[in-house]
C-alpha cells in the first residue's frame, strides 16, 4: 500500500500539473490617474484538455483584483463581478475593453506607461498562473 501511494505521488503529481496549461499573451493595462482603479486585459488560451477555472488574482501592487464581465442591462452596459472565469479545453478567452476584464483595485503604487504589473491567478486546482501586465498610455 505504501509503495502504491509513493508511486501515485511520484507519477501522479507531474501528470496533474501538466493539465492546467494556460498560455497568457498580450497582457496590458491602460494608465490611470494615481489612486484610481486600473483595468487589465489579456488573451488566455487553454491548451490543455481540462477546463481551467480562474479565481480572483493577487498582486503586491494592488489591494484587490476582481474578474469582471460586461452585461447589457436594458440597454445600459454594466459591469458585473464574476466569482470565476472558466476557460474550456482548447478555448481562447479575450479580456478586452467592453468585455471580460480585470479590475485592479486599491493601488499601492503609482504606475506609468512602461511599468510592469505582476499578478498571480490561482485556479480551481490550486495552481498558480503568474502574469506580467505592461502599462500602456491610454
Ligand atoms: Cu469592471
Amino acid at each position: 500500500m505504501r509503495t502504491l501511494i509513493a508511486l501515485i505521488v511520484l507519477f501522479g503529481l507531474p501528470f496533474a500539473s501538466a493539465h492546467a496549461q494556460l498560455e497568457i499573451t498580450d497582457a496590458w493595462s491602460p494608465e490611470a490617474p494615481p489612486g484610481r482603479t486600473m483595468a487589465g486585459f489579456m488573451t488566455l488560451e487553454n491548451t490543455s484538455d481540462e477546463a481551467v477555472v480562474l479565481m480572483d488574482g493577487q498582486s503586491p501592487q494592488f489591494g484587490r483584483i476582481e474578474i469582471h464581465d460586461m452585461i447589457n442591462d436594458d440597454g445600459v452596459m454594466r459591469m458585473r463581478r464574476l466569482d470565476q472565469l472558466v476557460i474550456e479545453p482548447n478555448e481562447t478567452v479575450s479580456l478586452k475593453p467592453g468585455s471580460f476584464h480585470l479590475m485592479l483595485m486599491e493601488p499601492k503604487v503609482t504606475l506609468a506607461p512602461g511599468d510592469a504589473i505582476d499578478l498571480v491567478f490561482v485556479d480551481g486546482q490550486g495552481n498558480d498562473h503568474p502574469i506580467t501586465l505592461m502599462v500602456r498610455p491610454r
